[in-house]
């Protein structure tokens, strides 16, 4: 199982947009899309109220509107992950200019092994080009998703759809991409990849980074500079997320691993206390519903303000999911909140054991742009250290933890053997009260988020994203 595990990673996030002066939203408008980049129906929006409001003036770096001439980028993410992964490119790619309507991610369950997904990412670019105009999309896949771009590419007919092709931290391939290596492939790895490792493709462009882990190899800075200039012939104006001076949201919700999008699920959004998390009011800035295919948005937020989301799926046995997220700086189109998988999937096989009891919080963690490595992150819950080589060894790869008690009502800091040998996830002995008045304060490499500890039988899940 280790095996399959390698070569699919990651996961996550991926970001809005905003800035065009004349745009509402890009969101909306691509809601027939089915990615993750366009949004619902704004008639499914429970509260409309925000829809009214005219998106502020776009920040310096966008100010004068997008530039619909670049070529749409379609993204493919890896084992465990979701569109999201790409949030930070995403926020790069516009922060030079790409309009969020360019820049789309395809959502794939990783965790069917043996399904061949390649129909589905036609249909997917196929709707991309139909929806932007364009003759052909520049192709990105990370980690298993760079596996399934290769497969989907020896066809010439598929093919054909692709200018330039990206492959980020995924398997050595004989020759570039396409049945007659004709698609201009970049090719990058690190040597602190412990994942997949560092990669070569014959003839390709060959670019080895160091220092980044599985997933940074997808989300860092000198990723993005190579895959603009691999795009475009030209260097980025700045690998830099640009702030800016009001910010968007919009995003999906969706099961964890299998990314199946969670149709009219409920999400309320509220500002919180960053010092506890505690809602600053009762009443939902937002209440929104998602569409058919699981998008929602897009809303405005207070810049970089904290903010739990609240996913209530509506399906009966579904527990609700409360999300915790740092305050955003720039527009983002790809604010994914995942849920738990049903008990048959191989993801919700491995979630089963979370509990659900009103005497305990149930906590994940979710960096969205890096593993957490024992030595060079720092990662603490409660003052308890969680960066530590038993559960995030660099071997590990992890990017999402579960905190949660075994029944005896203290923290031992054991993990739970359910998660050996299984990359990117892991689980760790806390006690929190199931008290909603307490808080939890988590901090990742200088950064906190708090949350209330919610009682997870009635209260349900949560989750701190860091981005
Ligand atoms: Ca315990």
């Amino acid at each position: 199982m280790s095996n399959h595990f390698s070569t699919s990673t990651s996961g996550l996030a991926l970001f809005v947009l905003l800035f065009c002066t004349s745009i509402f939203f890009t969101c909306e408008k691509e809601a027939s899309i089915t990615d993750s980049s366009n949004l619902q129906n704004q008639d499914q929006i429970v509260n409309t109220a925000e829809q009214q409001d005219p998106i502020p003036e776009a920040s310096e770096a966008t100010a004068g509107g997008c530039d619909g001439s670049f070529r749409p980028v379609v993204v493919v993410h890896g084992f465990l992950a979701s569109g999201d992964t790409y949030a930070s490119q995403f926020q790069r790619f516009s922060s030079n200019g790409y309009c969020n309507s360019a820049l789309r991610a395809f959502d794939w369950n990783s965790t069917a092994f043996g399904s061949d997904n390649s129909g589905a990412l036609d249909e997917y670019i196929d709707r991309v080009l139909e929806k932007t105009g364009a003759s052909q999309v520049d192709l990105v896949g990370h980690s298993a998703g760079g596996g399934l771009c290769y497969g989907y590419l020896e066809s010439s007919a598929n093919a054909v759809k692709v200018a330039h092709y990206v492959h980020l931290a995924s398997s050595s391939q004989a020759q570039p991409a396409g049945p007659n290596a004709e698609i201009p492939t970049l090719n990058i790895s690190s040597t602190n990849d412990e994942t997949t490792g560092v990669s070569d493709i014959s003839g390709a462009e060959n670019l080895t980074l160091s220092g980044y882990d599985h997933y940074e190899v997808a989300t860092c800075a000198e990723t993005f500079a190579a895959m603009y200039n691999h795009f475009n012939d030209e260097q980025a104006i700045t690998t830099d997320i640009v702030e800016e001076s009001a910010v968007s949201v919009c995003g999906k919700a969706l099961t964890l691993g299998e990314n199946a999008p969670l149709d009219f699920a409920t999400v309320e959004v509220y500002e919180v206390d960053p010092a506890t998390g505690q809602r600053i009011s009762s009443q939902a800035q937002h209440t929104l519903l998602t569409n058919e295919r699981g998008y929602w948005g897009p809303i405005e937020l207070t810049k970089g303000a904290p903010y739990e989301f609240l996913v209530l799926s509506g399906n009966a046995g579904d527990r609700p999911v409360h999300y915790y997220r740092e305050g955003f700086t720039r527009s983002n189109p790809l604010v994914y909140l995942r849920t738990l998988p049903p008990a048959t999937s191989i993801a919700g096989l491995l979630l089963a054991n979370l509990p659900s009891d009103d005497a305990q919080a149930v906590v994940g963690l979710f960096t969205s742009s890096q593993a957490v490595v024992s030595g060079r992150d720092d990662l603490f819950t409660n003052s308890e250290e969680l960066s530590i080589p038993d559960f995030t060894s660099a071997d590990q790869t992890t990017i999402a933890m579960f905190l949660y008690d075994d029944g005896d009502g203290s923290t031992s800091l054991d993990p739970d053997p359910t998660f050996s040998g299984i990359q990117f996830l892991n689980a760790v002995d806390m006690f929190f009260a199931g008290d909603a008045s307490q808080t939890i304060t988590t901090t990742f490499n200088g950064r906190t988020l708090n949350c209330p500890a919610w009682p997870s039988q009635s209260d349900g899940l949560i989750v701190l994203v860091f981005d």
